[in-house]
């Protein structure tokens, strides 16, 4: 075991030196923890004696090989002293964890597979870490909606952002095309919402482009989703679930016509994607049921944040329904505009009640009106988060560029499907969020930044890991390291890096392209970028300045 190991973690800590010597961990490791040490030794202990075959016991804190002390304070740094005789870690409960994870890293690769290989010396270099993250909000959003992972993807997906000390896992559980948390209320939403016939090919905007003839689907049950959360939180990560309102919401309303704006005409769970033209409506029993989901889910997400959508919301069927017309009247609203504002506030509002806090994506700022404790994740470029910021409101950075890993990691004609090019490696990693911002003062409002994984052409579990990995490497550099190397220094880290992920089975995509398998080729996984990526930033660039999409970019 050489030290150069150090100058292979991912992401960077704040100081790493070599000492000289190292630690061999005997067949039975003594560990010693304190009171607020207890979750960092329960994980360390479940994580690595699968891995290493080691027994971890506890001993006195003189003999112990391991040792975890708590300081008590509520953020995330943590301090990693190794020697010849033990390994420390001290920090704050929560960095402690981190602690744990970088612990890993210094092991080697070995420890990240499900069972001991044999002749594996588990080593630790001497040497001294000092770490804590650059921003509190360090995330990632998988879109469970388009296409459904099961339940063990989520918990891999858990595993592998904790190896890269994520803390949030947004979890986008609900579109057109389908709706995946189980809501006892209201049982059609899993029964009828949460699986569609067949599936528009490539990002399909239409009913009459070619679909695949396949039925696709499956939810969440309760306890799933109770079991995802208690798992992420062992790990550091706090569970953020997304019910996208009103618009991206058609599944809900094929389940339930009624609470949409046409109850006369029932719809299908959405087969193709874009922007749909059903919203939920404005209505008092809607809004009723709304709130008896949202009852539900925060008893299933202790999350002290809830995301309610807001984005992509077209609101001509508000302006042309009668029946809501009449209620925006009665309500003494002047229009469809300030109905929505009074329906993101109402949630808020609901959420606060209930010690919880709004967030939405930044079209909800365009309607004004937001309480004080929304927050605004910024995915239209950066200006709806500037001007978020400006209004004094928390802010999540989450910008299609380059934060959105279903755009191509390449543009050769070997990558598979995307919905466009492209978001290179070097893209995510040169991402400075406070590069264009106007002023310091605001900036401060930024609580982190987060990466998207929607699913409308990232068809299964293989091609998702290809999407993510490694973008979320260089993500986790952005959100984590206070100081970032020239990109050619952080691509050689990560090649090393990249050994622990093959440990793991992570199908990423190679430094030097895809592999013969991980190709597109010619059929359903064919690389046909729909968007270009240039053309897309111009448009969300117009639309940052208004709170609806315009009617030439809707798909049906
Ligand atoms: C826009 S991002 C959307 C999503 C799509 C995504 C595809 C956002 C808040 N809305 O519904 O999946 O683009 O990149």
């Amino acid at each position: 075991m050489s030290s150069d190991v150090l100058a292979t973690l991912v992401p960077q800590p704040v100081s790493a030196s070599a000492r000289p010597g190292s630690l061999a961990l005997p067949a039975q490791v003594g560990i010693w923890r304190d009171d607020g040490a207890a979750a960092a030794a329960d994980l360390l202990t479940i994580e690595l004696s699968r891995a290493t075959g080691l027994r971890f016991a506890p001993a006195a804190r003189e003999a112990a090989q391991i040792v975890l002390h708590s300081d008590g304070d509520s953020g995330e740094h943590y301090r990693i002293e190794i020697d010849e005789r033990r390994a420390s870690i001290s920090g704050s409960p929560a960095g402690l964890i981190h602690g744990v994870y970088t612990l890993r890293q210094l092991l080697p690769a070995a420890n990240w597979r499900a069972a001991p290989l044999p002749g594996v010396a588990w080593n630790l270099p001497a040497c001294l870490i000092e770490d804590r993250p650059r921003f509190g909000w360090r995330g990632c959003m998988l879109d469970t909606a388009r296409h459904f992972s099961p339940k063990q993807t989520i918990l891999r997906f858990v595993d592998l952002l904790a190896m890269h000390h994520f803390n949030r896992l947004h979890l986008h559980l609900t579109d057109d095309q389908g709706w995946r948390v189980e809501i006892k209320a209201f049982p059609k939403l899993t029964e009828v919402g949460s699986h569609r016939a067949n599936t528009g090919l490539g990002f399909a905007v239409s009913a009459t482009e070619p679909h695949d003839g396949t039925p696709h689907g499956g939810y969440y049950t309760q306890d799933d989703l109770r079991e995802i959360v208690a798992y992420a939180a062992a790990r550091g990560i706090i569970v953020m679930p997304e019910i996208e309102l009103p618009g991206h919401a058609r599944a809900l309303i094929a389940a339930y016509p009624e609470f949409g704006c046409l109850p006369d005409e029932p719809v299908d769970v959405g087969t193709y994607f874009g922007i749909s033209r059903d919203l939920v409506n404005p209505l008092p029993h809607t809004i009723a049921a709304l709130e008896t989901i949202f009852e539900e889910l925060l008893t299933i997400f202790p999350s002290p944040w809830i995301h309610v959508g807001g984005d992509e919301a077209p609101l001509e069927r508000w302006r042309d329904s009668p029946a809501i017309r009449a209620h925006i009247a009665s309500l003494g609203l002047p229009d469809a505009e300030a109905m929505r504002t009074w329906f993101t506030a109402h949630f808020a509002e609901f959420l606060n009640a209930r010690g919880r806090r709004l967030v939405g994506w930044d079209e909800i700022i365009h309607y004004g009106g937001l309480t004080p404790s929304s927050v605004i994740m910024s995915w239209r470029g950066e200006k709806g988060g500037m001007k978020a910021a400006q209004e004094g409101y928390d802010v999540l950075m989450a910008p299609v560029f380059p934060t959105y890993f279903d755009y191509a990691q390449d543009e050769g004609a070997d990558e598979p499907l995307s919905i466009g090019q492209s978001v290179l490696l070097e893209d995510v990693y040169a991402y400075e969020p406070s590069a264009r911002w106007p002023d310091k003062a605001s900036f401060d409002k930024v609580l982190g930044v987060q990466c998207q994984l929607w699913r409308e052409v990232i068809l299964d579990e293989a091609h998702l890991e290809y999407m993510a990995f490694p973008r979320v490497c260089a993500l986790a550099e952005v959100a984590w390291s206070e100081t970032r190397d020239d990109f050619a220094a952080f691509r050689q880290r990560l090649a090393h890096h990249l050994a622990r992920l093959d440990a793991y089975g992570v199908n990423y995509r190679p430094l030097a392209g895809p592999r013969p398998w991980q190709q597109g080729g010619a059929g359903r996984k064919a690389y046909q970028p729909r968007f270009n990526l240039k053309e897309a930033l111009a448009n969300l660039d117009q639309w940052a300045e208004s709170g609806e999409p315009p009617a030439e970019h809707l798909a049906d």
